[in-house]
């Protein structure tokens, strides 16, 4: 039996839209941070057939089928038991499958001796989702153009950000980010303006992470994440993520903004709200996300490290 761990990663310049043919790869470059404080952990051992336990639970995931079958017309891979759990909220836009495509492949790789290296890890875990390509490294990793590999920019060491996750629900949520990114390629007028832009937002956030610029990072990051939500917002069916505790937790943000705190808004496919703030401005954005009457709990993480396997 092989284990492996591997963390979310949150979006600071969103992936949202996938381009047409094969590889799963992404309409527009991403660029993300590794979260330490919550983790996804998989096993993996050869057995009868194939067999998922999610969460403890016996279950049936077609992404994971499909990502065995695209696996094994390449590798020769036995049935496997495959047990996953995350210490976080499964589906509900805390990137559950960048955590677990990564910990599945990077176990996997350890387990059938596929000796992979972890950029060739990172490129497999794409095609069973494009953001779990950035959950394989730590720190600062980006996922973009020409190659669509994902790279660590800088290690957790560089900028030492922080990220409190404001949870405003648990419940899963109502569509994929798959099935979302479809309907606002196809539907949204918005959408040749978000891939248009991206490329610029995702060169700004970059130097503003090299140069530790918070004020840079900020306005392009929340940028990136409101440009996001205008086109799920524009598609049709209208994809609305967001509840009450988000709009809460986004006007404390800003309040706290105009108070002289170094913290930005950050949101995905879920209505969770991240905020991402320095080591210093933390205490005071956690006391402020907690006291919200609609904020169900606040997880603070700083920067990790990319996917491992782990002694059994
Ligand atoms: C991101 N999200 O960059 C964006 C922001 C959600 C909002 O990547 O279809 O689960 O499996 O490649 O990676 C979520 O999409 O989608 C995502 P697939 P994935 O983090």
């Amino acid at each position: 039996m092989t284990v492996a761990i591997a963390h979310p990663n949150i979006a600071l310049i969103k992936y949202w839209g996938k381009q047409p043919g094969p590889g799963n790869l992404p309409a527009t470059p991403s660029l993300s941070v590794t979260l330490e404080g919550m983790r996804t952990t998989t096993s993996v051992e050869p057995w009868g057939v194939d067999t998922l336990v999610l969460n403890g639970t016996e279950s049936a995931d077609p992404k994971i089928s499909q990502f065995l079958a695209l696996l094994r017309q390449q590798f020769d891979i036995p049935p496997l038991k495959i047990d996953t759990s995350n210490d976080f909220p499964t589906g509900a836009g805390l990137a559950s499958s960048a955590s677990g495509f990564a910990a599945l492949m990077t176990a996997i790789n350890a387990q059938c001796e596929l000796g992979l290296s972890a950029c060739a890890i990172s490129g497999w875990a794409r095609q069973g989702s494009a953001s779990a390509a950035r959950s394989v490294f730590g720190g600062f990793v980006s996922l973009g153009a020409p190659n669509w590999e994902a790279k660590q920019e800088f290690d957790a060491s560089h900028w030492p950000l922080n990220v409190l996750v404001a949870v405003t629900s648990d419940v899963r949520k109502h569509t994929s980010s798959t099935q979302g990114m479809t309907i606002s390629a196809n539907t949204s007028p918005y959408f040749n303006a978000w891939t248009e832009t991206a490329a610029d937002d995702f060169q700004s956030a970059k130097d503003a992470i090299r140069h530790k610029d918070f004020e840079s990072l900020a306005k392009v990051a929340e940028h990136s994440s409101m440009k996001m939500h205008a086109l799920m917002l524009s598609s049709q069916p209208a994809l609305i993520y967001w509840n009450a505790g988000s709009l809460e937790a986004l006007a404390k943000i800003s309040e706290l903004q105009s108070d002289g705190l170094d913290v930005f808004a950050t949101m995905d496919a879920g209505p969770q709200v991240k905020a991402v703030c320095t080591e210093s401005a933390a205490p005071a954005v956690s006391e402020a996300l907690n006291a919200l009457p609609n904020i169900l709990r606040v997880v603070h993480t700083r920067l990790g490290p990319g996917a491992t396997t782990v002694a059994v």
